[in-house]
C-alpha cells in the first residue's frame, strides 16, 4: 500500500476507519480469535548495538545485568509451561547483533530450536543480523517464524541506531525469506517519530513480498538508563490508528498489540483488538519489562468473549507474489 494511500485512510474519521479495518478482519480471520504468544529472552543484556529504546545495549546503565545464553534443559521448561498455558507460539529473544554460522552460540541455538521445535508451537526466534547460511540452517532446525523489526521509518532510523543501518534490517528480513522462514516485522510508536515515519514504516513494511506473517506494533516502553528514558507515551488513538492501518495494510498478518500494554487500559486494548490487533504476548514479563499478569490477560480475553486461537498445524511460510518486485522500494 502507498504512502498516499496510508495517509488518507489515516485521515479518516476515527469511526471511519476502524469500520474499514474491522471488514478487512472479518474478511480474513475469525473475528473474536486471539493469539497467545510467549516471549522469553534466552539471552539477556550486554548487546554491542546503541539502540537507543533498548534496556539490553551494553552503552546504557540500565540495570539490566548481562547473562550467559540460557540452558536449553531451562528453555524447554518454560516452553513446555507456554503450551500448557495456551500459547501457540514460543518466541526467543537474544541480545546479540547478529549470529555467525560455525560459532558455539549459533550451534547452541540450533540446538535449542531443534527440540522447542518438537513441541508443536509456531517457533520464532529474534537473535539479531541474519546472512543467507544462518537463515538456512535455523530453517533447518524448525525455525517457522524470524521476528526482526524495522521499528520505524528509513528516515528516523539513523536517529535511533547508529551501529548498523535500516538496510542491514531489509537483508536480513530477506535472507530470512529465501530460506523459508515467516516473517515477524513491525515496530515501535514513541521514538520521537512523527505521523509521516509511522506511515513510512507502514509502506515499508506492507510492501515486502511475501508480506510479513505477523506484525507486532510495540508502544515504547522508556527504559531508564537508555536515552528515551523520558519520551512520552503514544496516544491510544494513534496507536488504533496504526493498528487500524496495519491490518487494512497486511491483511492476512497476525497484527500483534506487544509491548506497551501495562501503560493501556482494558478498554484500550480492547479497541485495539476491534481495530484489528489479534496477536498478543502472554506472560508476565515481555524481554526485560513487564508485561500484564497472565490472569488479568485471561480475565480480559473471557469477559470480551474472545477465545485464545488453536495451534495453526500449516506453519509453512507465505508465498511471495511473482508479479511483483521482491527488495521493498524505499524511496
Ligand atoms: N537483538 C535483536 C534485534 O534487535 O532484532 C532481537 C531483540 S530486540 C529487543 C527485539 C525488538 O524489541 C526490537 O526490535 C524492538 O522493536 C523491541 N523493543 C526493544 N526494546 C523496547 C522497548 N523499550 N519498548 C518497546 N519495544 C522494544
Ligand atoms: C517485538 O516486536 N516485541 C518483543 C519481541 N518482538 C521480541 C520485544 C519487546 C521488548 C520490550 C522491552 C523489553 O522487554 O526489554
Ligand atoms: Fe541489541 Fe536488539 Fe537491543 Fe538493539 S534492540 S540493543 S540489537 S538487543
Amino acid at each position: 500500500m502507498t504512502f498516499q494511500e496510508l495517509e488518507s485512510l489515516y485521515n479518516l474519521p476515527l469511526f471511519e476507519l476502524i469500520q474499514r479495518s474491522r471488514s478487512v478482519h472479518e474478511e480474513n480471520w475469525p473475528s473474536a480469535e486471539v493469539q497467545l504468544c510467549t516471549l522469553l529472552s534466552i539471552k539477556t543484556g550486554g548487546c554491542s548495538e546503541d539502540c537507543s529504546y533498548c534496556a539490553q545495549s551494553a552503552r546504557y546503565n540500565s540495570g539490566v545485568s548481562p547473562e550467559r545464553l540460557m540452558e536449553k534443559c531451562q528453555i524447554l521448561e518454560r516452553a513446555k509451561a507456554a503450551r500448557e498455558s495456551g500459547s501457540t507460539r514460543f518466541c526467543m529473544g537474544a541480545a546479540w547483533r547478529g549470529v555467525r554460522e560455525g560459532t558455539k552460540r549459533f550451534d547452541q541455538v540450533l540446538d535449542i530450536v531443534r527440540d522447542v521445535s518438537e513441541l508443536g508451537m509456531e517457533v520464532c526466534v529474534t537473535l539479531g543480523e541474519l546472512g543467507p547460511s544462518e537463515a538456512q540452517k535455523l530453517k533447518e532446525a524448525g525455525v517457522t517464524a524470524y521476528n526482526h523489526n524495522i521499528d520505524t521509518s528509513p528516515e528516523h532510523y539513523p536517529n535511533i541506531v547508529t551501529t548498523h543501518t535500516f538496510q542491514d534490517r531489509l537483508n536480513t528480513i530477506r535472507h530470512a525469506q529465501d530460506a523459508g522462514m515467516s516473517v515477524c516485522c513491525g515496530g515501535i510508536l514513541g521514538l520521537g517519530e512523527n505521523t509521516t515515519d509511522r506511515l513510512k514504516m507502514l509502506e515499508v513494511i506492507s510492501s515486502f513480498n511475501p508480506q510479513p506473517e505477523s506484525v507486532p506494533i510495540n508502544s515504547l516502553m522508556p527504559m531508564p538508563g537508555t536515552p528515551l528514558a523520558e519520551q512520552h507515551g503514544v496516544d491510544t488513538f494513534e496507536l488504533v490508528r496504526i493498528i487500524a492501518l496495519a491490518r487494512i495494510a497486511i491483511p492476512k498478518a497476525k497484527v500483534r498489540l506487544s509491548a506497551g500494554r501495562t501503560n493501556l487500559s482494558e478498554e484500550a486494548q480492547t479497541l485495539c483488538f476491534f481495530a484489528g490487533a489479534n496477536s498478543i504476548f502472554y506472560g508476565d514479563k515481555l524481554l526485560t519489562a513487564a508485561n500484564p499478569a497472565v490472569e488479568k490477560d485471561l480475565n480480559l480475553i473471557d469477559r470480551l468473549g474472545l477465545k485464545p486461537q488453536q495451534p495453526n498445524p500449516d506453519l509453512s511460510a507465505p508465498n511471495a507474489d511473482q508479479t511483483k518486485p521482491n527488495q521493498p522500494q524505499i524511496a
